[in-house]
């Protein structure tokens, strides 16, 4: 099924190839819908149950081409939040430490930040690396969510941030990127594809309830991807990749740990 990968603009499904579009459209997902998987998609490890993680993909694409957005909450609706996972990456004691990465954490807090930058890499124009100062000078977005956890519990909270959709334009986002993954400072990778990552209350959130972002919930900058369950807003961001085709992170990845890769809600 590789047949169309490099004619730039089209994606080949089986025996029609169809403009890109019409697959950011939706309509493509029918074509997924009949053939057992399309190159370039996340991965089933071979399992008959994964299949429906990507069939659940293409049929939300599908129904919501052009999804809305999720609903905000008022101040006085603001919860208390756990934080959860990895809570301070620089503490070798934290079970996803990053033994390449968490060193370097630990110094760039010390210095309240002031260093730090997010590289964003791939299938972009301008590769860069973003400082605080970089983001904050890009448009900004105050949004009151509810963060859902797949482990079952939820939370209000007021993120403000520079929508990634403007940083990616920014970098000179390619017309051919499909999805991106994020690396941070601890050993979780994850990713989303285009359609969130240009979501307009797809956020990269560096203040939260007011306030300069805490370490516990992400510092400095943490994604926040209101369309998808709560692993999908990685937090301590070191990295974006863009891509073309979709890049299994391997074993840091949360596919590989048994949660499906699309967490659409
Ligand atoms: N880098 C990183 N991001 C992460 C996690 C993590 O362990 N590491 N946990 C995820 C999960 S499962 C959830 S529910 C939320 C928790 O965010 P919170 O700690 O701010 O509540 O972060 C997500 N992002
Ligand atoms: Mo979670």
């Amino acid at each position: 099924m590789s047949r169309g990968r490099d004619m730039d603009d089209n994606l080949s499904l089986g025996p029609v190839t169809l403009p890109r579009r019409a697959l950011i459209g939706g309509i493509a997902a029918m074509g997924g819908l009949m053939v057992s998987g399309c190159s370039g998609d996340p991965p089933t490890y071979g399992s008959l149950l994964r299949m429906g993680d990507n069939l659940t993909w293409r049929a939300q694409r599908l129904l919501l081409p052009r999804r809305g957005l999720v609903r905000e909450y008022e101040h006085a609706d603001i919860s208390s939040i756990l934080a959860i996972g990895t809570t301070d990456p620089g503490n070798a004691k934290e079970p996803a430490f990053d033994p390449d990465h968490g060193e370097d954490y630990a110094r760039l807090r010390a210095g309240g930040f002031a260093d730090w930058k997010l590289l964003v890499e791939g299938a972009v124009a301008r590769p860069g690396a973003y400082s605080l100062a970089d983001l904050k000078a890009l448009p900004q977005r105050t949004q009151i969510t509810k963060h859902t956890c797949e482990e079952g519990w939820s939370a209000i909270a007021e993120w403000t941030g520079t929508p990634l959709r403007a940083l990616l334009e920014h970098a000179g986002v390619k017309p051919s990127a499909r999805f991106l993954n994020f690396y941070p400072y601890d050993g979780v990778v994850d990713g989303i594809d285009m359609i969130d990552a240009l979501h307009p209350q797809t956020i990269l959130a560096y203040g939260m309830n007011g306030r300069d972002l805490p370490v516990a919930h992400g510092a400095p900058v943490r994604a926040r991807v209101e369309t998808q369950l709560g692993y999908k807003s990685m937090k301590y961001l070191r990295r974006i990749v863009v891509t073309e085709t979709f890049v299994d992170p391997g074993k840091a990845g949360m596919i590989q740990s048994g949660w499906s890769w699309y967490a659409g809600i």
